[in-house]
């Protein structure tokens, strides 16, 4: 395959790059978290990771790859950390990471030489993950939480099996799908169930992310019905780590 030949180049030569969007308090506006977005720049041309990331579970090639992404991460937070404001780290995983050899020890292994405590690593995973022969994933997972670091699911109701996934794993967060956020005020329906999404996360004493929000009437609305966080092209791009580093340094707020 010749993609996975030029995945593979592409890690040797350094070829990724991580984006951070900053996830924001909604009552405060304050950032509390950036989320890890890989980037991949072939030369000069932008490879979207929708194209690259199927390959590179198929391939293994996203275990030495999301290996990378969670160290660099992780040193680049917690140097965030130290010279201005207690934000965390949100990174997506794929099944195959997980379940990969080592990989509670290779967390561990991140979180020490990078100093960056585990309360402030949140690990995104999303429901198609613990459906299926999922055993090894939500007992990886489960170790993982035990010291300390946070779990979301990504993407929330957009699986099947959203809430059943809420009982098989001890989560902290759930990330409301952009389907969701994008009809806020424009349709009832999803108006209606981005706040039963709200409430339900609320009283199960999880954190409540909305993501993809775009326009101000949305901001408007989940700040009404009380959503945690937030997080969108209204908000805050995904930026280079440079971009962080002076938000850090200006303002704590976007
Ligand atoms: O941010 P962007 O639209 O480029 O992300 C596209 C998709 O790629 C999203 O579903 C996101 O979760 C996924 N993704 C981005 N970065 C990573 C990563 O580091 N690891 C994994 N497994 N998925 C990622
Ligand atoms: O699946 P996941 O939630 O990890 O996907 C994150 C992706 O969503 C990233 O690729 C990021 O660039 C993209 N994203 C973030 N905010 C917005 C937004 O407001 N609108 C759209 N269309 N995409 C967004
Ligand atoms: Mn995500
Ligand atoms: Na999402």
């Amino acid at each position: 395959l010749e993609l996975a030949a030029d995945l593979q180049r592409a890690l040797i030569e350094q070829q990724f790059a991580i984006e951070y969007q900053p996830v924001v308090d909604l009552a405060t506006s304050r950032v509390t978290a950036v989320e890890a977005l890989v980037r991949w720049w072939r030369g000069s041309v932008f490879v979207p990771p929708e194209s690259f990331l199927g390959p590179a579970e198929d391939t293994g090639l996203i275990v030495p790859l999301g290996e990378w992404i969670l160290r660099e991460a992780c040193r680049e937070v917690a140097a965030w950390r130290a010279s201005s404001w207690d934000i965390g780290l949100s990174l997506n995983l794929s099944a195959r990471q997980i379940t990969a050899p080592r990989f509670v020890e290779t967390v561990e292994e991140a979180l020490a030489e990078s100093g960056l405590p585990a309360s402030a690593l949140t690990l995104e995973v999303i429901e198609e993950m613990l459906v299926e022969d999922a055993e090894e994933t939500i007992k990886r997972l489960s170790e993982l939480r035990a010291l300390g670091v946070r779990l979301a699911i990504d993407d929330f109701g957009t699986g099947y099996a959203s809430l059943a996934f809420l009982r098989q794993l001890p989560v902290d967060m759930i990330k409301i799908d952009p389907s969701f956020v994008s009809g806020l005020g424009r349709d009832d329906t999803l108006t209606l169930l981005t706040s039963t999404i709200v409430r339900l996360g609320h009283d199960l004493g999880l954190i409540v992310v909305a993501e993809g929000i775009e326009r101000p009437e949305q901001l408007d609305l989940l700040k009404r019905m009380g959503c945690t966080r937030g997080q969108g092209f209204l908000v805050a791009r995904p930026m280079a780590a440079r971009g962080v580093d002076s938000l850090m340094r200006t303002s704590l707020t976007v």
